[in-house]
C-alpha cells in the first residue's frame, strides 16, 4: 500500500504520475482523494503491469458519500416527477453507449477479458440495464381496492411505491460494470440514491460513470462511488452505516454473512445474490453439438468467472466418452491471449491471488485422484504475458461427489464430468449442494425439461440454453446463493417500500 497526498479532480481519470492513473471517488458529484491519502495498486490482470492507483476510501469518505446521497433524496432528485427520471436514466444508457469504447477499454484493462466477450456483454448491458428499468417504473401499475365499509360509506385503498432512500451497492469484479448496473439502474428509476463500493479489483468502470451521471446531469449526490477494501474498510463502513436505508450486494456467501450481520444493526433489508456451484446436466438425447457448445460456455465463459457458470457436468452415460472428447477439443481450442486479438478464446483470470487458489483446487483434484483429461496447469505464454494471471481451462473425471472440486466453488475455467443413468439420480446429485443458484439442462425431451425444471433447487433452470437473459424475469439464487430476487418488477420489491392508502368517502 502506497501512501500519498492527494486532491479533488475534474475527470475520472485523470494522469497520476506520468502514465498511470488515478482512480477517485465520487462523491456529490466531484471526484475527491481520500483524506486519508491511502490508496493501492490497479493491475492489469494480462501482465500484472500497473493501470493505476485507487483510493481507499475510510470512515470519513463514507459519510461524506452517505450524506451527499441523503440531502440528494430531499433535493430535487427526491421532488423529481417519474416522467423526468426516466428520461434521465434513458440519457445515461445513451451515454454509456456514446462513450462505449472508453468503458471498453476501462473494463478490459481491469480484468483482461477479450474484447470480443466485453463488448458484446458487459458494456451492452451497463446500458441497457438503465433503459430496461426506467421503462419497468413508468410501466408498472399499483393495486387499488374500493370497499364498502361498516357505516355504509365507501373507502378506497391504492398503493403507492416511495423509493427506500440511500442504497449501498457492493459489487464484485467478475462483470463489473453489469452487475454494477444491475443494482443501480432499478435502484435509481425507483427514485433512490445510491453510493456504490465497487471492487477493488476493479475500480474503472465504476468511476467512469461519474463523468457519465454529470454529463447528462443527473444531480449531485444521486450516485457516488467510494473505492476501497471489504473488511475494516469502505465495503464494511459503508454497510454498517446506520443511515444506509438497504444494501444490495453480489459477491461471495461468506462475505453476504458478515454483511448479512451488518445490516442487521437497524433491521436494514438486504439484496444478496451469492456464489453458487452449479450442475450442468447432459441427457443422451440432447442436441449433440448445442450441448457442448452451451456446457462449453457454461465452465470457460470469462474464464469460468461467471457466477452462473457450470462447475459440475452430469452426462447421461451413453453419451459419456464422446461428450468428455468433444469437450475437451473444445476446452483445448481456446486460445489464451490479448483482450484484443481476435482469436483470442480465453482471457486471464482476475488477480494473482484469485490464480493461486484457483491452482490450489487444480493441486487437489491430483492429489484427491482425479484424472486430468485436459488443462490442470498453466499455459505456455510469450515473455510479455508471462507475469499475468493465466490458466489453462481444465476438466476432470473420475472424483467421488465428496471431492473438494466438485464441492467447492472454484470460479475458474474448470468443471469435473460425470456419468450418470436415470432422471431421479441426476436430480440427487443436482441438488447435493449447499447452493442453488442455477443450472443448465441440455434434452429434446419436453416433458422430462418440464419435470426437471420443477425438481432441481435452483432459481434459475435454463434448458437448452444458459445465461440467456430477458431483464423482466426473476433472477437469484436459492440455499445459500442468494436471498431475494431481482429483475422486472421484482426489483420493485427490494427498491421501493409499498405503502396503502386507505380513503374514507361518503
Ligand atoms: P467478494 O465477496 O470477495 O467481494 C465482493 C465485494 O464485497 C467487493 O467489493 C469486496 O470489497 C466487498 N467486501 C468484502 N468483504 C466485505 C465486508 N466484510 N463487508 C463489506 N464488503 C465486503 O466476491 P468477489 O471475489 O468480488 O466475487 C466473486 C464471488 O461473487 C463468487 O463467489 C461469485 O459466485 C459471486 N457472484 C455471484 C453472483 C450472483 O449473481 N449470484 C454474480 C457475480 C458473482
Ligand atoms: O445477467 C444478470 O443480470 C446477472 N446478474 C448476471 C450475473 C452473473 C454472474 O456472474
Amino acid at each position: 500500500m502506497t501512501q500519498v497526498n492527494l486532491s479533488t479532480a475534474d475527470s475520472a481519470g485523470d494522469v497520476g504520475s506520468r502514465d498511470a492513473r488515478e482512480f477517485r471517488h465520487f462523491i456529490n458529484g466531484a471526484f475527491v482523494g481520500s483524506a486519508s491519502g491511502k490508496r493501492f495498486d490497479n493491475r492489469n490482470p494480462v501482465d500484472s503491469s500497473l493501470i493505476g492507483y485507487v483510493h481507499e476510501g475510510g470512515r470519513a469518505e463514507v459519510d461524506a458519500a452517505v450524506a451527499a446521497a441523503r440531502a440528494a433524496l430531499e433535493g430535487p432528485w427526491g421532488r423529481m416527477p417519474v416522467t423526468q427520471r426516466v428520461e434521465l436514466l434513458y440519457k445515461v444508457a445513451d451515454e454509456i453507449n456514446r462513450r462505449f469504447d472508453d468503458f471498453l477499454a476501462a473494463e478490459v484493462a481491469d480484468t483482461g477479458k477479450p474484447v470480443s466477450l466485453a463488448s458484446h456483454i458487459d458494456i451492452p448491458r451497463g446500458a441497457a440495464n438503465f433503459k430496461v428499468f426506467a421503462d419497468i417504473i413508468k410501466n408498472v401499475p399499483t393495486e387499488t381496492f374500493p370497499f364498502a365499509t361498516p357505516d355504509g360509506g365507501e373507502a378506497l385503498n391504492y398503493a403507492v411505491r416511495s423509493p427506500r432512500g440511500v442504497i449501498g451497492v457492493v459489487c464484485p469484479w467478475n462483470l463489473p460494470l453489469l452487475l454494477m448496473t444491475w443494482k443501480v439502474g432499478p435502484a435509481l428509476a425507483c427514485g433512490n440514491t445510491v453510493v456504490v463500493k465497487p471492487s477493488e479489483e476493479t475500480p474503472a468502470t465504476a468511476t467512469l460513470l461519474g463523468e457519465v451521471m454529470n454529463a447528462v446531469g443527473i444531480p449531485k449526490g444521486v450516485y457516488n462511488v467510494v473505492h476501497g477494501l471489504g473488511p475494516d474498510s469502505a465495503g464494511a463502513f459503508l454497510t454498517s452505516h446506520r443511515d444506509v436505508n438497504a444494501i444490495t450486494f453480489t459477491g461471495e456467501t461468506r462475505t453476504g454473512e458478515a454483511i448479512m450481520a451488518a445490516a442487521a444493526k437497524g433491521l436494514r433489508p438486504v439484496s444478496f445474490e451469492l456464489g453458487g456451484k452449479n450442475a450442468g446436466i447432459v441427457f443422451a438425447d440432447a442436441d449433440f453439438d448445442a450441448a457442448v457448445d452451451g456446457i462449453a460456455r457454461a465452465a470457460f465463459a470469462n474464464c469460468g468467472q461467471v457466477c452462473l457458470g457450470t462447475e459440475r457436468v452430469y452426462v447421461q452415460r451413453p453419451i459419456f466418452e464422446k461428450f468428455v472428447a468433444a469437450l475437451k477439443a473444445k476446452a483445448e481450442s481456446l486460445k489464451p491471449g490479448l483482450p484484443q486479438d481476435k482469436d483470442t478464446g480465453i482471457g486471464p483470470l482476475i488477480s494473482q491471488e484469485h490464480r493461486s487458489k484457483v491452482l490450489s483446487y487444480y493441486d487437489k483434484a491430483r492429489q484427491e485422484g482425479a484424472t486430468v483429461v485436459t488443462g490442470g496447469g498453466v499455459p505456455q505464454m510469450p515473455d510479455a504475458l508471462k507475469e499475468g494471471s493465466w490458466v489453462q481451462p481444465t476438466i476432470w473425471t473420475g472424483l467421488p461427489e465428496t471431492a473438494s472440486v466438485v464441492r467447492e466453488e472454484i470460479f475458474g475455467p474448470c468443471c469435473h464430468i460425470a456419468p450418470f443413468d436415470t432422471e431421479d439420480e441426476v436430480i440427487r446429485l443436482a441438488n447435493d449442494t449447499p447452493y442453488g443458484l442455477c443450472t443448465t439442462i441440455w434434452t429434446q425431451d419436453l416433458s422430462r425439461a418440464h419435470r426437471m425444471a420443477t425438481r432441481i433447487e435452483v432459481g434459475l433452470c435454463w434448458i437448452n440454453s444458459w445465461f440467456l437473459r430477458d431483464l423482466r424475469t426473476p433472477f437469484g439464487g436459492s440455499k445459500q446463493s442468494g436471498i431475494g430476487r431481482e429483475g422486472g418488477v421484482h426489483s420493485l420489491e427490494f427498491y421501493t417500500e409499498l405503502r396503502n392508502v386507505c380513503i374514507k368517502y361518503s
